[in-house]
């Protein structure tokens, strides 16, 4: 059974349900073969709708009986169609019994209840548990479960689901049950079970009042030494999230499940995370320090939810960012004050402007707050996640840290237990601050990325310097035209010596720090002028400090300028973006040269800025990292109206091999004395030693491409010796993405070698998979295709499809844009294949055709076949429907 034709859902049409579910009785009987779903739900009419039928979600799920007040319905009573259950003339309260069968064995959609290996578990965010059984399956539907799980003891001995257990019990036939009680209302997307043949390992916490927390995480036995980093960053994130918002946890035990086929991260189900191995487990074998800052950052967001989404929960779907854009904050906070602030700001702005500036550029585009959608799965994005991010970002900007806690806990104490808008959260924030909001809300309603103009004038006899700033948007699909952003612009004026005391002429909507060198000023309108006076030398503006607003700054920045910012600026980000700049200045010309000549030069002040960095002892090793890091070839693109796929890349390595050539002494000399302090000590994912691997490997990259024999002798060497994933990782990347023909026999022994020791390591080999489709060498669809032919692909497992298709399609533009269209043509296979099978996974991986109009006529004309080629294929998921048609318009 499919869904009927896909229909646009809109916002404005939102109504109360006609129903409320108080009490929702389960009881879930598991076969190999089917899935019995008994169903008890006490039913109350919501009296503003007294005519209203009970419209029960359902899909591809057989109904075997249903009963009202416990008398059972013949098929006269009700109606059933591919996707509800309608039931007329019903009294104001009742109950409402179902018994439902499913085949998890066969849901390859990994979506409701499936099979992941040999466990059962479920994914019901954000429409699945209507694929469990008939229910309002909606946000604002909240209710108290009880959930009795029965199987074969034997297969299943652990069988899970939200909340307490409160009773277990042995069955005719070697079964056995359990039964789970969750006292928190919560919606239906909440709802979880796990029923396996698993270990855990536990660990306890108390709260800050004394409460005692049995934290108890769930893996295959195999996995049993890789859990314990999980289990710290759930500690630290509980602990986090008393210390800075207040929040206590609420059970008496919380849970994780570690699966190995699902199509996100992981999911905050009450009680009981369900987790994508690749974001709970880590071993120094098997796992970069990315992974390992991944794993902290991913179990921080889904513990963060219990408070930020699971106790005030969504009204629907369209507020999805109220729970993610939150979250995304809290968790991008707790992770700075696990490691470096700025290193962690950097990471995550370089993220958003590479990734989803694209997105508010593309067809997709959308409000953080949408206002319509076909398939709600479509808009777990980074609009939704990470710009949503931003946004209650610049609320704490503009309101500071203290305001912004007393809105936060204004919020948690005025909506607890409810389900509630975007409009009540930024309410909340008002009210404790005392600030109008209502311009603000903009950035929730329009999509697109705003173009932040600034202008700076020096006026020497006033000593004044005027600072002009401008927005405008580009329209987007949702809007042709926009209003004003309310822009926080963080500011500071640098002299020759350092930053400036700040003072502002006028009553104009700013603030200006307690040392003051920084002032946050308010751009409310299309165009204001804001003048610092008491100047007593023409300053360079750093502008956006830390990033304070998602905004695409223009400013004529000279080179000289913005080397002043690379060495008196105290603010890391403008520091490290500066560096950006400046190095988009030196690729651009690059660019421009090689149409006239193959080998233009570099500009050697890059070159000159870049070993000043480098040999800063006083610098983070991390920043240094960073800031000698060129710009990713996607941000590039991304500067351009029709993106230059080749010019791109060529100019871009180019200036990677002068860097490399240049500081070649200097980046061995900084490998050599990094590498001897890690030998020290065994491998740690400390914030240090991880910032000391980074510069380190950055130096290994460099030194590669030089392409030198001893330097691929001393990478050879870091492979076969290193005890952990990031240095062999590191190793093995800068071999296999080498364009040295000399060295191809060396590169398949270290991938074989790799192979040879991952082969029984699932994570690992996604990683060696992935290190593979990602290599910008000539050749790598064909590489991709006998990956996908090898015996550790599994084309059911989303994790393999990200790593081996996700790695082609959106890791490597110079292969996957081959001017011949056959990574288009080789995705669009993919999709069509994918499409039937998982449906989200398949309109995820979509994503980089539908950016067909960034890219020159001939590449518009084979990206949009391609997509053609998908539309054309009978019974297409709603999901992939809705992201091909809105592409080709
Ligand atoms: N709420 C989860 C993410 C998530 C969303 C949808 C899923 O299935 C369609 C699964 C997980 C989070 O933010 O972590
Ligand atoms: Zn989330």
């Amino acid at each position: 059974m499919s869904k009927s034709q896909p229909k646009t859902i809109y916002l404005k049409d939102y109504s109360a349900p006609d129903y409320f579910i108080e009490k929702t009785e389960l009881e879930f009987d598991l076969f190999e073969a089917d899935t019995l779903v008994r169903s008890k739900l006490t039913i109350a009419r919501n009296t503003a709708k007294p005519a209203a039928p009970l419209v029960l979600n359902g899909q591809n799920v057989e109904l075997v009986s249903v009963a009202i007040n416990g008398e059972v319905l013949s098929a006269s009573d009700y109606t059933v169609d591919d996707v509800s259950l309608t039931i007329s003339n019903l009294p104001d309260t009742f109950i409402f019994e179902c018994v439902t069968k499913i085949q998890p064995q066969d849901n390859t959609s990994l979506e409701g209840l499936y099979k992941s290996r040999t466990m059962f578990c479920t994914q019901c965010e954000a429409e699945g548990f209507r694929k469990i059984t008939y229910y309002l399956d909606r946000p604002d539907v909240m209710s108290v479960f009880t959930t009795k799980v029965i199987a074969d003891k034997q297969k299943f001995p652990v069988l899970l689901s939200n909340g307490n257990e409160v009773g277990a019990g042995e069955l005719d036939g070697g079964r056995h049950w359990v039964e789970w009680n969750d006292p928190f209302k919560k919606p239906a997307y909440l709802f979880a079970l796990v029923a396996g043949d698993l270990i855990n390992v536990d660990s306890h916490f108390t709260t800050q009042s004394g409460r005692e927390i049995l934290l108890r995480i769930f893996i295959e036995p195999k996995d049993k030494n890789k859990c314990d980093y999980a289990m710290q960053a759930l500690k630290n994130a509980m602990r986090w999230d008393e210390d800075v918002y207040g929040r206590e946890y609420d059970l008496d035990i919380f849970m994780i499940v570690a699966v190995d086929d699902f199509n996100m991260g992981a999911m905050e189900n009450k009680g009981l995370n369900i987790f994508n191995t690749s974001c709970v487990l880590a071993s120094p074998e098997t796992t970069t320090d990315a992974g390992y800052q991944r794993v902290e950052g991913v179990v921080a967001h889904e513990y963060f939810h219990n408070w930020s989404g699971n106790r005030v929960t969504c009204r629907d779907w369209f507020q999805l960012s109220l729970k993610e854009g939150f979250t995304v904050f809290r968790d991008e906070e707790f992770s700075a004050d696990m490691g470096s602030p700025t290193v962690k700001r950097v990471e995550d702005v370089s993220m958003l402007r590479s990734m989803q500036f694209a997105e508010d550029a593309g067809p997709m585009a959308h409000p953080v707050q949408p206002s319509s959608f076909i398939e709600i799965s479509n808009f777990y994005t980074l609009t939704v996640y990470e710009k949503g991010a931003e946004v209650v970002r610049m609320i704490r900007t503009l309101i500071g840290a203290e305001q912004f806690r007393k809105g936060s806990d204004l919020y948690f104490e005025r909506h607890d237990g409810q389900a509630v808008t975007i409009e009540d959260f930024v309410a909340a924030m008002a009210d404790a601050s005392g600030r109008d909001f209502s311009l603000f809300m903009n950035w929730y309603k329009q999509a697109g990325t705003p173009k932040l103009s600034a202008k700076g004038d020096y006026n020497a006899a006033n000593k004044t310097f005027s600072l002009t700033l401008s927005q405008s948007c580009p329209p987007t699909p949702e809007s042709q035209t926009k209003q004003p952003f309310h822009i926080p612009v963080a500011v500071a004026l640098l002299g020759k010596e350092g930053a400036l005391k700040l003072s502002l002429q006028g009553d104009v909507q700013a603030s200006i720090s307690a040392d003051q060198q920084e002032a946050v000023l308010e751009l409310t309108s299309s165009s204001q002028t804001f003048v610092f006076e008491n100047v007593d030398e023409p300053p360079v503006p750093s502008l956006l400090r830390g990033f304070s607003a998602p905004v695409k700054l223009a400013y004529n920045y000279s080179r000289e300028e913005l080397g002043r910012i690379i060495t008196l600026e105290t603010d890391g980000f403008c520091r490290w973006d500066a560096s950006q700049q400046y190095a988009l200045l030196v690729i651009a010309d690059v660019m421009a040269a090689l149409v006239n000549e193959p080998a233009p030069a570099v500009d050697e002040s890059l070159i000159e800025a870049y070993r000043t960095v480098l040999t800063n002892d006083a610098l983070d090793p991390a920043m240094i990292a960073l800031m000698l890091s060129l710009p990713s070839e996607d941000y590039i693109g991304d500067q351009q109206a029709i993106v230059d796929v080749d010019t791109i890349h060529h100019a871009r390595n180019r200036v990677v091999r002068k860097i490399a050539l240049s500081l070649h002494a200097e980046f061995l000399a900084c490998y050599n004395k990094i590498h001897q302090e890690l030998s020290a000590a065994p491998y740690s994912p400390d914030a240090t030693s991880i910032a000391k691997r980074s510069l380190k490997n950055k130096a290994l990259a460099y030194l590669v491409e030089t392409g030198k024999p001893e330097a691929i002798e001393l990478c050879k060497a870091q492979f076969e010796q290193s005890d952990n994933m990031t240095d062999t990782m590191a190793a093995l990347t800068a071999l296999v993405h080498s364009p040295k023909a000399a060295i191809a026999d060396l590169k398949a022994a270290c991938l074989a070698q790799a192979y040879g020791k991952w082969k029984e390591e699932s994570l690992a080999v996604n990683q060696w998979f992935a290190v593979q489709a990602t290599s910008p060498v000539p050749g790598a669809l064909a590489v991709v295709e006998s990956l996908m032919q090898h015996e550790a692909f599994d084309i059911r497992n989303p994790n393999k499809l990200r790593a081996v298709i996700g790695g082609f399609a959106m890791r490597n533009s110079i292969n996957f844009h081959d001017r011949s269209g056959s990574g288009y043509a080789f995705l669009a296979d993919q999709i069509i294949k994918l499409d039937s099978q998982n449906p989200q996974v398949a309109s995820r991986l979509l994503t980089p055709l539908t950016r067909w109009k960034k890219y020159d006529e001939k590449r518009q004309q084979l990206m949009r076949d391609a997509l053609q080629r998908i539309l054309d294929k009978p019974g297409l998921s709603p999901d992939v429907y809705e992201v091909v048609t809105k592409s080709m318009v």
